[in-house]
This record gives structure tokens, sequence and C-alpha cells, in this order.
């Protein structure tokens, strides 16, 4: 068993849509760990750097502009192999295209404003968790069914 962190961001249309705390539900349901949480607005400094990766292609403007446009809940989950199970939950990047059951399936019907970030490897979330969390702000600790779910 791989236990992982992962990160996982509410944007501004899930956050302005109230489904926050269902989304939430979702990830807690499944097993995870809510290891770190806060609400913040993104800079655009911090929103490149999040999406960094997809600087130069023509959606990068628009998704920076997007992702700043109003708050959004930032969440660092830990559990078995969080980074593949998280992106399932997620579903597929367009929400029309996304199975239903899935975060994006059942609440998304596009591809910019669809939801949810989800790291997609170790190295995204090595590269993305910075961005949201100081060390200190990631906390350790058990929960008392976790011998039942992992
Ligand atoms: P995902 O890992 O599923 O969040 O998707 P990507 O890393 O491929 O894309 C990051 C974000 O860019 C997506 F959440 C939505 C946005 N995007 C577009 O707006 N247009 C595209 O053609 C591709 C991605």
């Amino acid at each position: 068993m791989t236990t992982e962190k992962t990160l996982i961001l509410i944007k501004p249309d899930g956050v302005k849509r109230r489904l926050t705390g269902r989304i939430l539900q979702r990830f807690e349901d499944k097993g995870m760990k809510v290891v770190a949480a806060k609400m913040l607005t993104l800079s655009k400094d911090q929103a490149e750097k999040h999406y960094s990766v997809h600087k130069g292609k023509p959606f990068f403007a628009g998704l920076v502009e997007y992702i700043c446009s109003g708050p959004i809940f930032a969440f660092v989950f830990e559990g078995k192999d969080a980074i593949s199970v998280s992106r399932k939950l997620c579903g597929a990047t367009d929400g029309s295209k996304a199975e239903p059951g899935t975060i994006r399936g059942d609440f998304s019907a596009g591809i910019e404003k669809n939801i949810i970030h989800a790291s997609d490897a170790q190295e995204s979330f090595d590269h993305e968790c910075p961005i949201f969390f100081e060390k200190n702000e990631i906390h350790e600790f058990v929960y008392g069914d976790e011998a039942l779910i992992l």
C-alpha cells in the first residue's frame, strides 16, 4: 500500500455553486484524511505558477484569469494511492465527457469551469503544494477508523 498526499482545489465555480461540502464528503466517504485546508483567493503569480505546465497554450490566460476570479478552497488529502484515487473521483477534465458518478460528471458540463483540481502525479503535488501550504500547515494525526479503511 502506498500512502500518498494529493492537492485538491475547489475552483471558483465549485465554491460559488455551494458544492464544497458535498465534494469534501465524497473524499471523506472514500477514506481520505483531510490533513490541510484553507480558503483563499489566488494571486496571478500563484495561479501562473500552479498552471506553469500549461504556459504557452491557448487556454492559459483564460485559465489563470478564471482561477483568480473568486475564492477557492485548497485541501491536502492523504490516503491509499491518494493521487490516482482522487483523479478517478474527479473524472475526465471536460465535464461534458466525464462519467456520471464522478464529481465533474455529476456537476460540470464544461472544460474550464470544471469544479475541481487534483494533482496528477507525485511531481505535480511536489510542485503545487508549496504554492498553497507551508510545511507546518500540513498535519499528522490518526483517525479512529483507519485500520478499517486503509
Ligand atoms: P486536469 O488535470 O484534469 O485538471 O486537466 P489539465 O491539467 O489537462 O488542464 C488543467 C485545466 O486547464 C483544466 F482543469 C481546465 C483547463 N483546460 C482548458 O480550459 N482547456 C483545455 O483545452 C484544457 C484544459
